[in-house]
């Protein structure tokens, strides 16, 4: 589940959680890029409610415990909302002012292979995703999903993957929004090293500082990530990085979006770089992380 922009104004969140974070209480914001709209409120406290997913709470439970503990948000527990349940976790937003925040997700596969499976066993041919690629490209479906009307959503996934960068360099760029302008989300066809680096770029708008910022945490998350327990056995995929940095030149990256994050059958385990051939379970994270960082470090002017 990525993101879409949206701004709310903070509400009274109902139910309870073991676990509060003590930050003032003050008024809170939460910016979502690119998704399904109306799975976030923002909670009290510096908190976010996110709608609940038995999934995603698995792994949040699991890397409290985790070294990757610092790169996720911290986790609180379920609260119920008018009936609906929500996984509460911190607000990344809450210690920066006006922040500028970009989604990257990561990986050269934004499918399960359950999902593969599924789909050949019953498949399902879905008209709104036949609408979203015809609108990107009215020659994308084949003469059998034009008389249809409808395409499998791996299907979909496979054709918004090599139309970015997703096959080519591990991970692509979904959306940002700089402090107080409009989202930027039109990067489906950011496909090139070079349209990726102007992405970026456009993001982190020529402050070496920023790049800087952003790539001392990609390096230590790439090294945390090399030695987790959580990472080694959990296929990653729709997974996000989340970066946000503010004028203070405060920034952050985090790991966010674990609804499509699965534990390995033991003993099987990744390393995240092995290209994926159907099985293997590979995800291609840490080789789009690298490629992210190699990027990254060729925005920065030679020294
Ligand atoms: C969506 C995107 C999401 C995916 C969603 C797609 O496509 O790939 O990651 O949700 O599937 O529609 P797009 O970015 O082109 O709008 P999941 O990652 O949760 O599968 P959905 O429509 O089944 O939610």
């Amino acid at each position: 589940m990525t993101w879409k922009f949206w701004m709310e104004k903070k509400h009274k969140s109902c139910g309870t959680s073991s676990l509060v974070p003590m930050t003032p209480k003050k008024p809170q914001q939460w910016l979502q890029v690119v998704g399904h709209a109306g799975s976030f409120h923002v909670g009290d406290y510096g908190t976010l409610l996110k709608r609940f997913c038995k999934r995603e709470q698995q792994c949040y439970l699991r890397l409290m415990t985790d070294t990757l503990r610092p790169f996720v948000p911290a986790y609180h527990g379920v609260v119920q909302r008018d009936k609906q349940d929500y996984n509460m976790m911190d607000n990344l937003l809450t210690h920066f002012n006006t922040p500028a925040i970009m989604d990257c997700k990561m990986g050269s596969r934004t499918y399960l292979e359950e999902e593969l499976h599924t789909a050949r066993e019953r498949p399902q041919p879905r008209n709104d995703m036949y609408e979203k690629m015809v609108a990107v490209d009215p020659e994308a479906p084949t003469a059998q999903e034009r008389a249809q009307q409808a395409v499998l959503k791996t299907r979909y996934m496979q054709w918004r993957e090599t139309l970015s960068s997703t096959t080519t360099l591990g991970f692509r760029v979904e959306g940002f929004r700089k402090a107080n302008e409009d989202c930027h989300t039109n990067f489906k066809r950011t496909k090139s090293r070079e349209q990726v680096m102007e992405a970026l770029g456009g993001f982190v708008e020529s402050r070496t500082h920023i790049v800087w910022g952003y790539l001392r945490q990609l390096k230590q998350l790439r090294q945390v990530l090399e030695a987790s327990d959580f990472f080694r056995t959990h296929e990653v995929v729709g997974s996000s990085l989340l970066f946000v940095h503010d004028w203070t030149g405060r920034t952050g990256v985090w790991m966010i979006d674990f609804g499509k994050t699965v534990a390995l059958p033991p003993p099987l385990t990744l390393d995240h770089r092995t290209p994926w051939v159907e099985g293997n379970r590979e995800d291609g994270y840490l080789w789009g992380l690298d490629n992210l960082i190699g990027i990254l470090e060729n925005i920065l002017p030679l020294s």
